[in-house]
């Protein structure tokens, strides 16, 4: 018997204004060098922070728009603190401001359903991957969402929250880390801010993951200094894949996966997007799913 064809799922990191890297990427993975269209057993998810930092923000939002006007079902885009900035009240001072027509197709696409916070894919040897800026750490899991058991319920429960808490001093979506406060870790940090080191990892260790994951937003392992900064004990638990700047953490239970390139104002070098085969149906949104499919909680 004839399966159904595998499918290609690419997660690519923060992205961070550089538009060159970006469609370099992209057409490695198979895109029209003329057109940038993706071959069609391809679906990318993009884990947000697409602005800022490099030189060409605007041309980013614009690129991607274009993704999810005309391939909606094969672009799913995540939202980083760095968008976030633009949905509701800035909470952090940042030198570059993206010019108010970006702003606005970011405010779009978050009205519309289209910039979310999380996806999951089933791979073809049946591992489960929920996908967000910067991981769901397990207080999160546990007392935010009530601790589901699956990747695909994880997802569809953190959606949810988007537009149910919007009126809150500081809705669980939005809840910053150590990153913004500049203290010690905040138990529960949320998915759009978790520090990878001192606020994801740690709850981990202490709690069996129900299914992996994989984040951009910052490392474990300091791609610059190239050091880590965590303990011995927790980077032994860690394999680094230096040519796409991958760090993989095996747990009890799976498997925790950061991407974010760690782009400067200037680009990283080498870097690459993470790669899976999957069946059509074992992604989210499935390949061939209408936009602003998945219960992002906006009607
Ligand atoms: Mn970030």
């Amino acid at each position: 018997m004839v399966g159904v064809p595998a499918h290609r799922v690419a997660v690519i990191g923060d992205v961070g204004g550089h538009l060159d890297e970006l469609r370099a990427e992209l057409r490695r993975l198979g895109a029209d060098a003329e057109t940038g269209r993706l071959p069609d057993d391809l679906t990318v998810v993009q884990v947000g922070d697409l602005v800022h930092r490099g030189p060409a923000s605007a041309a980013v939002i614009q690129l991607v728009d274009g993704y999810l006007r005309t391939q909606p079902a094969q672009w799913v885009q995540l939202v980083g603190n760095h968008e976030a900035q633009y949905l509701r009240e800035p909470v952090f001072r940042w030198p570059e401001r993206l010019d108010a027509r970006s702003a606005r197709t970011l405010r779009r696409w978050w009205a519309d359903g289209l910039l979310r916070v999380a996806a999951w894919v089933r791979d073809d040897a049946g591992e489960e991957f929920l996908i967000t800026h910067a991981g769901l750490t397990a207080e999160f899991w546990r007392d935010t969402l009530g601790a589901p058991r699956g990747a695909e319920r994880a997802a569809t429960m953190l959606n949810g929250l988007i537009g149910a808490d919007d009126g809150a001093d500081n809705p669980a979506l939005f809840r910053a880390g150590s990153m913004l406060h500049r203290r010690g870790p905040v138990r529960g940090a949320g998915p759009l801010w978790a520090c990878t080191a001192t606020e994801l990892l740690p709850g981990w260790l202490a709690t069996p993951l129900p299914f992996s994951q994989v984040h951009g937003h910052d490392s474990l392992f300091d791609w610059r200094k190239r050091r880590f900064r965590v303990p011995g004990d927790l980077a032994r638990l860690t394999v680094l894949e230096d040519e796409a700047r991958h760090e993989t953490t095996a747990l009890d239970g799976g498997r925790i996966i950061g991407i974010d390139p760690c782009h400067s104002g200037e680009p990283c070098g080498r870097w690459a997007a993470w790669e899976t085969r999957t069946r059509p149906a074992q992604a989210h949104p499935p390949a061939q799913a209408p936009p602003g499919f998945g219960g992002s909680g906006i009607e």
